[in-house]
């Protein structure tokens, strides 16, 4: 019994030293220390022995079997070592390896046209409005008094979302103006620049989709020399400082009276050339004096009060501006186009 239980202990210890992974340990401990294991078999011999025997005996079966119970251990924490070894080697991360390149986005040239005509207006006082794209035909329409008929009220021509031509996606930013005059103290100086839709069919100067900028003043003894100055003003810090305006006589329903305002080709100051197609001059917005119903219809007192109001195509300016010949360039959003702004 004694040469059995030095042979566990010998074969064991050795075994324990060489042993690679957790399975492979665990096994031993099956096989040297379980309950079916080779100790407990010896173990269960000791009945066989005699009363003077036994307590020498026991003492080295205990012994044998904390000195399993060591290695075990000590296997155990070598295996766990050498795994967070590997574990640590795998996860390094080399910080000398060069970091994947990271393309650098460009402004949309219709977000650079349209901060510059935002500083510009910020620059003279104007508040910046922003408004739902989804809007009631009331304040689209009537209250722009574009009474029941108006041509651009028709189904060819506006997204209407039910039968009784109640909710609509806006046409013009102009809503917007209504929402200020209904919210806002006066005086008001505002811009409301925004997408607006109309049932277009898509070619280089038309999209179902474009962009509006439009403005208004409302304030005491407001005239058209206000409207004359401020919008030559704008065209002049976009043009430059000699840059000349015209304004010719035009048709609104929300402005009376209503013009269209030009600005001399600053390509070929007014001699005639591609950009402004031999005209001399190019056609830049449309403005007017608020008719004083649109004021009446939103409480304001047209004796008292008096305002101008304008409206441009923003995508239109932008061409113009970076010589950009097909709209449907500006929607398209292919990277090779829009890096070259
Ligand atoms: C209120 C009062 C007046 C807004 C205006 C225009 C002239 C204009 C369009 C021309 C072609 C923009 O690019 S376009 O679609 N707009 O010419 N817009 S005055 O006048 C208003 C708006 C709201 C309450």
């Amino acid at each position: 019994m004694k040469e059995q239980l030095a042979k566990i202990r010998a074969d064991a210890l050795s075994a324990f030293e060489n042993v690679k992974d957790a399975a492979a340990l665990d096994e031993l401990r099956v096989r040297y220390l379980g309950k079916k294991g080779e100790l407990t078999a010896v173990l269960k011999q000791m009945g066989r022995l005699s009363a003077e025997e036994r307590p020498a005996m026991g003492a080295l079966a205990n012994e044998v079997r904390a000195a399993l119970e060591n290695a075990l251990d000590s296997a155990s924490q070598k295996i766990e070592q050498a795994a967070l070894e590997l574990k640590l080697k795998a996860e390094t991360v080399d910080v000398t390896i060069p970091g994947r390149q990271v393309q650098m986005g460009c402004r949309h040239p219709m977000n650079t046209a349209l901060d510059e005509f935002k500083e510009i207006f910020i620059g003279m006082g104007f508040t910046v409005l922003d408004g739902p794209e989804i809007e009631l035909a009331e304040l689209n329409f009537d209250r722009l008094n574009a009474e029941e008929g108006h041509p651009s009220r028709d189904w060819s021509d506006t997204f209407y979302f039910d039968t009784d031509e109640r909710v609509m996606l806006r046409s013009q930013t102009s809503p917007m103006q209504v929402r200020a005059m209904d919210s806002m103290e006066l005086p008001i100086r505002m811009i409301a620049p925004g997408r607006v839709y109309r049932k277009d069919e898509v070619d280089a100067t038309h999209s179902p989709m474009f962009h509006q900028v439009e403005g208004m003043v409302i304030d005491r003894g407001v005239t058209m020399a206000d409207l004359k100055g401020t919008l030559t003003t704008v065209a002049q810090k976009i043009y430059g400082s000699n840059t000349k305006t015209r304004f010719r006589p035009h048709h609104f329903p929300f402005t009376e009276p209503s013009c269209e305002m030009d600005v001399q080709c600053h390509k070929c100051d007014g001699a005639g050339c591609a950009t402004c197609k031999g005209e001399g001059w190019i056609e830049l917005l449309g403005a007017g004096m608020i008719h004083p119903r649109v004021l009446e219809m939103a409480g304001i007192d047209p004796e008292e009060w008096s305002g101008w109001a304008f409206g441009f195509g923003l995508d239109r300016l932008a061409m113009l501006r970076y010589k950009i010949d097909d709209l449907r360039l500006i929607f398209e959003n292919d990277v090779r186009f829009l890096e070259q702004f």
